[in-house]
């Protein structure tokens, strides 16, 4: 591929009448003329805005503005500085594709089930994982971790005696990312992003584009939506994941089920020859549960009202036993614990409870909740901000929760406060974007950019999309364009994060089972799978050479580079809770 050109576009293109902004490296002091060009025909023409030197990308850059073109089509391109961009699209309907795409992904991730390749596409099909076939030890009968495997070097058993003593089928579900493992927490986010995109398509009226047939899964054509039927298989995955009736933590859920070692790349997941294990359940995990069963439930009745109602009572449930056990941790351990999975450790569970008491306000209308809203420390009337310039994340689920009870119908008198509280975020990030000459609302206060940043990145722009719901005021629409330039090549380097889409794009992501750059039998990772992005950690041995860079430079498209380069079911639902609402917003 060609050099990066020193114009950075968003190379999949501009909505028709969204705004158009592109970035210019160019050591220029004084603006600079530019081009827009299609077939060598000029289209519009100006002058950039010198905007000096980006600490973020370690470039100096000016702006070009572009947005009162309105000629739609394909095949542009920007001249500056005796640079040409990528070629992009103008038009009204560019995240269409991307809002399936980016679903299909999870059907990619599924556990326990053979992956139909005439539904994933032609060299995506593999066998089922973990179903009690050799090497796997499968998920059907998996027992608790062994005892001593979470005692440090210094003898301390950080599960504090429990050693389980049972096993469960716990067959299904999606793996997280580009690993072996299952963990509630991530999984837990991630169902809430695609129930809530699919919530706020019904009330935005673009259900339909949701709804059964709409996307390449095996239960298509069975009359419900599809997006609720991927959601399903996870959630299934999740009720197996609760203690049984008569064992200690008796209805709190297990952290995670993980092998034991990590597996090399590439492992499909039906040859994982490693022994599996159930992790301590956590009280994280068991309102994650709470939350998604709560939210699951309100969505559900409307297709299927025995199913709604079980969710119902396992919300309840769950809700109940994390409040026996109101802190019970995953640690974060360097024990044989973790030796083979995420820790996904989470010391503040305040958070966690919040969502769960939104969920089931938001399904039930129960005063219980509302009152737990009030007690908790992220609520409107408490004295902690729930939104973060780092974004929401499986950690920080606070600003979700917000987003939830801001925009879903429900009797809070403090719904008032709450969409207020959304507004401001909002601000607060529009202020922070027009600092950004790449035009991304993500501005750690560190200048550091966090594990998976494109996901913190696309949270961020999900508070300005909910703004835009609340106000009506299309300014924070063009907010959340400019923000997903950034994502698809209008960054340092050039490149866009997402699978399938632009010309440059990413297709190295690290997962054992999309390892074409390690055995070109295997197919690269699905169309609209997205990449975790630059972490300025490098924390892996190869994106380990790119430590001290600026924060965008901290990338390589290499499957070993799994601290930036990685994919995750919960990144994949950042980015289709945005594409939902883009292609929603595009088609008006
Ligand atoms: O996404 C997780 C990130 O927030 C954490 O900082 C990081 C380190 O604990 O772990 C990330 O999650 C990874 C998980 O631990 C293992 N599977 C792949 C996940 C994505 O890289």
């Amino acid at each position: 591929m060609s050099a990066v050109p020193r114009v950075r576009v968003n190379q999949v293109g501009y909505l028709t009448d969204g705004p158009k902004a592109a970035t210019l490296v160019t050591g220029a002091t004084a603006p600079v003329r530019w081009r827009l060009l299609r077939d060598a025909v000029v289209v519009a023409e100006g002058e950039s805005q010198p905007r000096g030197h980006d600490p973020s990308a370690g470039l100096d850059v000016h702006v070009v503005a572009f947005d009162d073109v309105r000629v739609e089509g394909v095949g542009f391109v920007l001249e500056a500085d005796g640079a040409t961009s990528d070629p992009f699209a103008v038009g009204p309907a560019l995240y269409d594709d991307l809002r399936t795409d980016s679903l299909v992904v999870f059907y990619g991730q599924r556990s326990g089930v053979a992956i139909d390749e005439a539904l994933l596409g032609p060299g995506y099909g593999r066998a089922a994982g973990h179903v009690d076939v050799a090497p796997n030890g499968g998920d059907g009968a998996v027992p608790c971790l062994p005892a001593g495997h979470a005692t440090t070097a210094d003898g301390v058993d950080l599960y504090e005696g429990w050693t389980g003593g049972y096993a469960l089928d716990v067959t299904g579900g999606w793996y997280d990312a580009g690993d072996q493992g299952k963990y509630v927490v991530n999984g837990g986010i991630a169902v809430a992003q695609l129930l809530g995109l699919y919530e706020r398509a019904v009330r935005a009226g673009t259900a339909d584009a949701l709804g059964d047939g709409s996307l390449r899964v095996p239960e298509r054509g069975n009359g419900v939506p599809d997006v609720l039927d991927e959601v399903r298989w996870e959630l299934d995955w999740m009720l197996r994941m609760r203690v049984p009736a008569g064992e200690r933590y008796a209805g709190l859920a297990h952290h995670k089920v993980s092998d034991e070692r990590w597996v090399p790349l590439p492992m499909l997941p039906a040859d994982d020859p490693q022994p599996r294990f159930l992790h301590r359940p956590s009280t994280a995990a068991t309102l994650n549960l709470a939350a998604v069963a709560a939210h699951g439930a309100r969505l559900f009745t409307e297709h299927d009202d025995q199913y709604a109602a079980l969710l119902r009572t396992v919300a309840l449930d769950a809700y109940d036993a994390a409040h026996e056990y109101p802190v019970l941790l995953a640690p974060d351990t360097n024990t044989l614990a973790n030796a083979g999975s995420g820790p996904y450790d989470d010391t503040d569970v305040d958070d966690d409870r919040l969502w769960a008491a939104t969920e089931l306000y938001l399904t039930t209308g129960d005063e219980r909740f509302a009152a737990d809203l009030r007690a908790n420390r992220y609520h409107v009337t408490g004295d902690t901000p729930a939104f973060r310039p780092e974004g929401f994340d499986w950690n920080h689920v606070a600003a979700w929760s917000r987003l939830q009870l801001a925009t879903v119908a429900s009797a809070l008198p403090e719904r008032d406060a709450v969409r207020a509280s959304v507004v401001q975020a909002a601000d607060a990030l529009v202020a922070q974007q027009a600092t950004q000459p790449f035009g991304h609302p993500y501005v750690p206060s560190t200048g550091r950019y966090d594990w998976g940043s494109n996901g913190l990145l696309l949270n961020n722009v999900a508070v300005l999309a909910a703004a835009h719901e609340i106000t009506g005021d299309a300014s924070y629409r063009d907010a959340v364009l400019g923000g997903v330039d950034y994502l698809f090549g209008r960054n340092a380097l050039g490149v866009s994060y997402v699978t399938g889409y632009g010309t440059r794009d990413v297709r190295n992501q690290h997962s054992r089972w999309y390892a074409h750059q390690l055995d070109p039998s295997l197919p690269h990772p699905p169309r609209g799978t997205l990449s975790g992005g630059p972490n300025s950690d490098c924390p892996d041995p190869v994106s380990a050479a790119l430590a001290g860079s600026p924060a965008q430079c901290c990338f390589v498209d290499d499957i070993g580079a799994y601290g930036v380069n990685e994919m995750t079911i919960n990144w994949n639902s950042a980015l289709a809770w945005v594409a939902a609402y883009l292609a929603g917003v595009g088609n008006r």
